[in-house]
């Protein structure tokens, strides 16, 4: 860092050829191969070419996020009679936990051996105050490459005082490892969606998917709907995870039918944000090179609804003292 902060490198291996490579920055995903269905390991995920890249493009490619995963509109809430000013990082709005979010802070780190697979375990103390939240916040996120071939990660959180609470993770899948992901096909477990205002803040309503161009409920093309997204510039919106199932539950099953592999999403969150990555297209390609197509890879971002700090109707984010916040995304692959 340019402080002189050490950032280390951990690579996860597990019994089956697969590798997971993670940085201290950012608790940041930089790598993940996976093999297609004739064994050939590839890399499924975005990145920048060097630890510079990471800091200084704003893209969240593979790194956590928090305190508050997506948006809270125009940077405000009021808990317990005080009301909270963070900063506008994406005007007029806070997103992903403001201008120095999870993603943008040296975690420590250790590496850890379970029976399942290799693990690295995170730890970040987020200060009182930091980017406007409340109470100290402990956090730890444990990664783990299983045997069973999923990216497990374990999110923990403690307070000191009330806060409100959204951790996700935000890597850029393409399990082509290459070209658009407008080919993959996706399905996503939910009947509803939470539907957003011009600025990208739920209006309160859980509408129904019904047919239109966010009907994942059934297995499709990526790109067959994609042109009649309101607005234009592909998908980003949160999908609300239809209720049932032993948690983490199946939320998401994306397949790249040229190269075989599957990835599939379970959660006890109880949304995910489908977020087809308008914000790259052109950009310089670091770990590829060239430049990316349009919509080159799709973020399954698992989270509490956006905005929920402010809208009393949904699931709530508030973590108090004493209490433990937990929860578990697993990202599984398997080809064929
Ligand atoms: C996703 C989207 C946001 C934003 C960010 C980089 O989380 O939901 O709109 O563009 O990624």
């Amino acid at each position: 860092m340019p402080d002189g902060t050490p950032v280390e490198l951990f690579t996860l291996e597990n019994a089956n050829g697969l590798t997971c490579r993670a940085i201290t920055y950012g608790a940041t995903v930089t790598g993940l191969l996976v093999p297609d269905r004739s064994g050939r390991p590839g890399d499924v995920v975005l990145g920048h070419g060097s630890l510079e890249g990471y800091r200084t493009q704003g893209a969240y490619m593979g790194c956590a996020v928090g305190r508050f995963a997506n948006r809270i509109a125009r940077g405000r809430f009021t808990l317990d009679g005080t009301t909270y000013e963070l900063p506008i990082n994406d005007p007029p709005n806070t997103l992903h936990g403001g201008s120095v979010g999870f993603g943008k802070v040296v975690w420590k780190a250790v590496a850890s051996e379970t029976p399942g697979g290799p693990s690295v375990i995170f730890e970040h103390v987020s200060p009182d105050g930091d980017q406007g939240f409340p109470g100290t916040l402990r956090v730890r996120m444990t990664y783990s490459l299983t045997n069973a071939n999923e990216l497990r990660i374990d999110y923990e959180a403690q307070t000191d005082r009330a806060t409100p609470v959204n951790l996700t993770h935000h890597s850029y899948f393409n399990l082509a490892c290459g070209g658009d992901v407008l080919g993959h096909m996706l399905q996503i477990r939910a009947g509803r969606y939470t539907p957003v205002d011009g600025s990208l803040i739920p209006t309160g309503e859980l509408a129904r998917v019904a047919g239109g161009p966010l009907d994942f409920t059934e297995m499709k093309p990526i790109g067959r709907d994609i042109a009649g997204v309101p607005g234009g510039g592909g998908y980003d919106h949160n999908f609300v995870i239809d209720p049932g199932g032993p948690a983490p539950a199946l939320a998401a099953t994306l397949t790249d039918p040229a190269s075989g592999r599957t990835m599939e999403v379970l959660t006890d969150e109880p949304g995910i944000q489908l977020f087809t990555a308008s914000n790259l297209g052109g950009r310089a390609a670091a770990k590829r090179g060239g430049t990316y197509p349009r919509h080159p890879a799709l973020c399954l971002e698992t989270q509490h609804f956006p905005n929920s700090v402010n809208e009393p109707g949904f699931p709530t984010t508030v973590l108090r003292p004493g209490g433990k916040f937990q929860s578990t995304t697993i990202y599984r692959f398997s080809a064929g």
